[in-house]
């Protein structure tokens, strides 16, 4: 299945019905009066979040989406049948954005929620409302009125509380396969995870948290190297960072300029992003002999002026995994008291959230402004993206 994680669609409500002009016309029954009815109201578009979609590729078939007018009013003060609603199925997870105003219109992050994205048409009024003392035979009525018509611009986010972050090659989709029962490819060689993937890391009978695995990112990632900077969204839901550094890479490289790199990057992307909880984890301490472990590891704190948490790790050989995922469920769990408690941490949380939302969503503005062509009329399905998308699963 293909993972797509933008689309743009137009959504349009149904025009409300007109009012009736109509008068009773029956035997023995002469001047009846106005009897027109109401029109019926126009359908309106909702969005609603399912669990059972992952992806935005329907979106990419189906741009149009389009709710039921509402009947005309008809005579003997018989009203129009109002317009049928349209609930359109999104996956858990979607952000809706108004196209032409930038404006983020809804966050759709539970499973049946439901967002209403255009207003149908309000009905007309038929000429029996009309009659008066001074006038009888009214010949007034209203128009039904145009539903509302949208661009959105829909972006897709996994729903992860743990993201891991990184370059190409540094080992994420090794830890995530070591912790959880998710299993993406793992390969010696840069960008082999090309989609997001997600893990359940469980912890005891009930407890788990949900850890994502994205894409790696390369220094001028911003500018657009590697897979850009695209991917760096689907962090914005998470909690909490995970920033996977390889300590003894193939090629030689330094682990310190890999991890500054990143943390560039990241800021370029977003600084509300940059601002998150991060970890720093030191992977691959296998490839290094005994006794050198420790000054490496301290040669790299002491190089990045680390002074937050920080795990030594062998993803591969499982070797301090479980101190990191443990403490990481500690701090999900004690940072969900801290917001069901206290007011300002709450606050500050949704501040967060909104802040990464209105950056990412200039980032990507950004991007696609700078991405998009001039388009041929007929050829209007066309979109860059169309191509990561293709390479991403190519055999
Ligand atoms: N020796 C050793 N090798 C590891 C460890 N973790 C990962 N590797 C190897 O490093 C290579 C890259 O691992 P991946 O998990 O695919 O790295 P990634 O960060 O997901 O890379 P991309 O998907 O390309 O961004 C693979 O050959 C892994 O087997 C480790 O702890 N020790
Ligand atoms: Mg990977």
């Amino acid at each position: 299945m293909q993972f797509v994680d933008e689309a743009s669609i137009i959504v349009e409500a149904g025009k409300g019905g007109n009012g009736c002009l109509s008068f009773r016309r029956e035997k023995y029954v002469p001047k009846g009066g106005p009897d027109g009815g109401d029109g019926g109201h126009g359908g309106s578009v909702y969005l609603m979040g399912d669990d059972a979609l992952n992806t935005l590729i329907d979106f990419k078939y189906q741009r149009f989406y389009k709710a039921e007018n509402g009947q005309g009013g008809m005579g003997r003060q018989m009203s129009g049948k109002a317009g049928e609603d349209l609930h359109v199925k999104v996956p858990v997870g979607t952000t809706v954005i108004d196209e032409d105003t930038l404006e983020v219109i809804a966050d759709v992050t539970e499973i049946g929620q439901v967002v209403l994205v255009a207003d149908g048409g309000r009905r007309g009024l038929g000429n029996i409302h009309f009659k008066s003392s001074t006038n009888r035979a009214p010949r007034r009525t209203t128009p039904g009125t145009e539903g509302d018509r949208r661009n959105l611009r829909l972006e897709m986010k996994v729903m992860a509380d743990v993201g891991l972050l990184g370059m190409p090659n540094a080992g994420k989709s090794t830890l995530i396969r070591s912790v959880s029962a998710a299993k993406p490819k793992v390969a010696n060689y840069p960008f082999t995870t090309l989609v997001p993937n997600l893990g359940v890391v469980k912890l005891g009978l009930h407890e788990h948290f949900v850890m994502a695995d994205v894409p790696g990112l390369i220094e001028g990632a911003s500018d657009g190297a590697g897979l850009g900077l695209r991917f760096l969204k689907h962090l914005t839901r998470t909690r909490l960072l995970l920033h996977v550094v390889d300590v003894a890479p193939f090629d030689e490289s330094d682990p310190v300029d890999a991890a500054k790199a990143i943390v560039h990057e990241l800021g370029e992307f977003s600084p509300a992003l940059a601002e998150r909880p991060r970890w720093l984890v030191l992977n691959k301490f296998d490839l290094l002999p005994e006794e050198e472990r420790e000054t490496r590891a301290q040669m790299i704190l002491d190089a990045l002026d680390w002074e937050g948490p920080v795990f030594r790790i062998s993803a591969i050989s499982n070797e301090g995994t479980d101190a990191l995922v443990q403490a990481a469920h500690r701090w999900l769990t004690e940072q969900q008291c801290l917001e069901n408690e206290d007011e300002e941490a709450y606050a500050h949380e949704q501040e967060m959230r909104r802040r990464m939302e209105d950056e990412s969503v200039a980032r990507t503005e950004a991007r696609l402004g700078r991405k998009r062509k001039p388009r041929d009329e007929d050829d209007d399905d066309f979109d860059d993206d169309d191509y990561d998308v293709e390479v991403e699963y190519a055999p």
